[in-house]
């Protein structure tokens, strides 16, 4: 006998289209208010960008994971959080954490290669910046499960790449997910590349989404330029969280700079790529929605814009305010009880 099994499909998500364009049928029910709130966070985030990128090329700050063109695919989740949520971030989610209450000067500080800005600020609840790649599902699983077990209404939402969804703890994590329906909401960023490695190296699947069906869990991919579309996904899947049923949200999005500012990506990439990309520019993409909807003129524009770098010139001043650290405070972060180890190095550079 042969019969089939399983059949599946993967649905896709676009609200606003690549012109602005937005399918009322779909449309989230988000005021004009929550759309500003979320347009101004979307021009924040690059502003925050742009500026650290500079930075960094002017010797203030160490390697920085620009997020440029992948607004939407942070804004519109972070939005959909509740308070009681938690955000475990990549390195690149700069906008996520931002929009989730962490200060400016704080991310800044983190970038700038003091310890001091992995401390989130109580009640935010984010994790913070993790570089190895994909560790950041793992995380997530651990902080759901305990949400789960205390009996909280609390969902988690985690970030990673398309180069994540290669490492077994992205795996790990879906498989332990799916079987402990943990609250979990696990975004694949599919930006295109992870470094130098184009998607259509990383995996043979057609679509990222589609790894959650083998786990149980369930999968759908959106449009990662459209904040309407990932505010809706996410929002759907925390409702789904909430109830033991966890989900994969693949965003179809870009990585407009380079991997990090370590990187050239002009060794690896074709300019006319990027260019197509640069006309599916996120925030340009809401303006024309804006424009069209009558709740944007230049005026607002440009006060978006100059509220942004005057709220990010002044974090920048009270981060470099911040004393320098001591080698002492090595020891400080890391263990809440020195151990023995650690303690006898501690001795040896105070004596
Ligand atoms: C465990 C681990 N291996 C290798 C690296 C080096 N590394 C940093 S980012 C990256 C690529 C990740 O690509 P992707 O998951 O698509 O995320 P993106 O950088 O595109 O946001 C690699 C290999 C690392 N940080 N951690
Ligand atoms: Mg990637």
């Amino acid at each position: 006998m042969r019969k089939v099994l399983h059949n599946f499909s993967i649905e896709y998500l676009q609200v606003l289209d690549e012109n602005g364009v937005c399918d009322e049928s779909l449309k989230p029910p988000l005021s004009d208010d929550d759309v500003k709130k979320m347009y101004e966070a979307m021009v924040f985030a690059r502003v925050f960008d742009e500026t650290l990128l500079k930075l960094q090329r002017e010797g203030r700050m160490y390697t920085f994971a620009s997020l440029r063109g992948q607004e939407a695919s942070q804004i519109g989740p972070a939005y959909a959080l509740s308070a009681d949520d938690w955000l475990v971030p990549s390195y690149r989610e700069s906008g996520a954490n931002l929009l989730k209450g962490t200060p400016p000067e704080v991310l800044y500080v983190y970038f700038a290669g003091d310890e001091r800005g992995n401390s989130i600020p109580s009640p935010v609840k984010h994790l913070p910046v993790a570089v190895p790649v994909g560790t950041q599902t793992l995380h997530a699983v651990g902080i759901a499960w305990a949400a789960k077990m205390r009996g909280e209404k609390s969902a988690v939402l985690s970030f990673c790449g398309d180069g994540a969804t290669s490492k077994g703890d992205f795996h790990e994590a879906l498989n332990f997910a799916g079987v402990y329906k943990t609250p979990n909401v696990f975004m694949v960023i599919n930006n295109g590349w992870a470094i130098s490695l184009p998607r259509s190296k990383q995996t043979a699947a057609e679509t990222l989404a589609q790894k959650a069906i083998a786990y149980g869990l369930r999968g759908i991919q959106v449009d990662g330029n459209d904040v309407f579309a990932t505010y809706s996904a996410v929002k759907e899947a925390l409702e789904f969280a909430y109830r033991g049923v966890p989900s994969v949200i693949e965003c179809v999005t870009y990585r407009m700079s380079d991997h990090t500012t370590s990187d050239d990506a002009k060794k690896y990439r074709d300019p006319e790529e990027v260019e197509l990309w640069r006309k599916r520019d996120p925030i340009d993409r809401l303006k024309k929605y804006m424009y069209a909807k009558g709740i944007m003129n230049k005026e607002y524009e440009e006060k978006v814009q100059q509220n942004s770098e005057k709220r990010i010139s002044e974090a920048v001043k009270k981060a470099e305010a911040i004393q320098e650290q001591e080698p002492i405070d090595l020891f400080k972060y890391v263990y809440a009880d020195m151990p023995l180890r650690l303690k006898e190095q501690y001795e040896e550079l105070m004596s």
